[in-house]
C-alpha cells in the first residue's frame, strides 16, 4: 500500500462523515441562506471549529456557485483549499532532517495519548534519515513505562537511557544528555509521564527536566513536542492551553485518526493556535505516522 493509500484509510471514517453530512444537506441546486446555515453548523458538529465553520460559510456565500456545476462538488473544492491554505504553513518536514548538531526532543501530553509509541515511530524516520537516535525513559512512574520504551528501542535500533521506576525524571534525562555526548548521538527523544492530575507535580517535573537539560547543553530543547489523540475531541483545546503554559509547544502530533470520524479537529486546533504540525498517528505500527502534508491530509480528509 502506497503512502496515500494508507493515508485515506486512515482517514476513512472522518472523511466518510464529511460526506455524507454535507450530501445530506446540499439537496438544493441554489445555496440559499438556510443550507448556509446547515453546512456551518455540521462543519462546528465535525470539530473543525466555530471560527472556521463561519469563515468557510462566507467563503461559500461569497462565491457565485455556477449552476452547471454540482454545488456538492463545489462546496468540497471550496473546503480542500481552505484546508490548505491554512494548514500549508504550518508543515515541518525539517524535523525529520538528519541534524549535524545534537537535537534534543521532549514528547508531552497527557496520559495513554500515543507519547511512547509516537516516540518510536518518529525514532524509525529519523533513522531512516540518517540520524542517531536515543530515547531517555523520563516517564518513570511506571515500570510498564520504561519497558514499552525499551521495547521500542530494540525494534527500531535506537539506544536506551533509563533508570528505576520511580527514579527522578530530570536525573534521568542528565544521563540521557551526557550518554549522547559521549557516543555522539545526535538526536535525543524524551519520553515523559503526562498525569495531568496532579499538575503541580507534572509541571514542576517538566521545567526541572528543561532546567537539567539546558544546562548541559543552552539551546536544548530544541522541539516541545505535544501529542494530543484525536479521539478526545474538543479536550485537545484544553490541553493544549496547559501544556503550553508550561514550555511554549513548538510542535504537534496527533494521534489515533485512524478509527475515530473526529479528524476535524486539526483543522480547529490549526485555525486556534497556528503551530507546525510534525505528523499524525494513523496506527499502532511502526510505520504508522505520518508526516504531516496539508494537501495530502485535505484530499484524504474531504473525499467526495
Ligand atoms: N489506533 C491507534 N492507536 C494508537 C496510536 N498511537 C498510539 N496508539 C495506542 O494508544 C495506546 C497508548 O499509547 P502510548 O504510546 O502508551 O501512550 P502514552 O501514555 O502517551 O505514552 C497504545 O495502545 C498505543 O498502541 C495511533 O495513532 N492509532
Ligand atoms: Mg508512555
Amino acid at each position: 500500500m502506497g503512502i496515500f493509500e494508507k493515508f485515506k484509510l486512515g482517514f476513512k471514517k472522518s472523511a466518510e462523515s464529511i460526506s455524507t453530512g454535507l450530501r445530506e444537506i446540499i439537496i438544493k441546486k441554489e445555496i440559499d441562506d438556510e443550507t448556509l446555515d446547515k453546512i456551518e453548523e455540521f462543519l462546528v458538529s465535525s470539530d473543525v471549529g466555530i471560527d472556521s465553520a463561519s469563515e468557510i460559510r462566507e467563503i461559500i456565500a461569497q462565491k457565485k456557485i455556477d449552476p452547471k456545476n454540482s454545488p456538492f462538488d463545489e462546496i468540497n473544492n471550496i473546503l480542500k483549499q481552505y484546508i490548505v491554505e491554512l494548514m500549508t504553513p504550518l508543515e515541518k518536514n525539517s524535523f525529520f532532517d538528519r541534524k549535524d548538531k545534537l537535537n534534543v526532543t521532549l514528547i508531552s501530553g497527557v496520559n495513554g495519548v500515543g507519547k511512547t509509541t509516537s516516540i518510536g515511530k518518529i525514532g524509525k524516520i529519523l533513522k531512516q534519515n540518517h540520524n542517531d537516535v536515543l530515547f531517555a525513559a523520563c516517564d518513570t512512574f511506571r515500570a510498564a513505562a520504561i519497558d514499552q520504551l525499551e521495547k521500542w528501542s530494540e525494534k527500531i535500533g535506537a539506544t536506551i537511557v533509563k533508570s528505576n521506576p520511580g527514579s527522578d525524571p530530570a536525573s534521568v534525562a542528565f544521563k540521557a544528555l551526557e550518554e549522547s555526548k559521549k557516543k555522539n548521538i545526535n538526536q535525543v527523544l524524551i519520553d515523559t509521564a503526562g498525569r495531568l492530575q496532579n499538575k503541580k507535580n507534572l509541571m514542576d517535573e517538566y521545567k526541572k527536566i528543561v532546567n537539567v537539560i539546558s544546562k548541559l547543553d543552552n539551546s536544548a530543547p530544541h522541539e516541545i513536542i505535544l501529542v494530543l489523540d484525536a479521539t478526545s475531541g474538543q479536550n485537545v483545546i484544553n490541553q493544549f492551553e496547559e501544556f503550553n503554559k508550561i514550555i511554549p509547544i513548538t510542535g504537534l502530533i496527533m494521534t489515533k485518526l485512524d478509527g475515530t470520524a473526529k479528524g476535524g479537529i486539526l483543522v480547529s486546533i490549526s485555525k486556534k493556535y497556528k503551530v507546525p504540525i510534525i505528523g499524525l498517528g494513523l496506527g499502532e505500527k511502526e510505520d504508522d505516522l505520518q508526516i504531516f502534508n496539508a494537501k495530502k491530509f485535505a484530499d484524504a480528509f474531504i473525499t467526495f
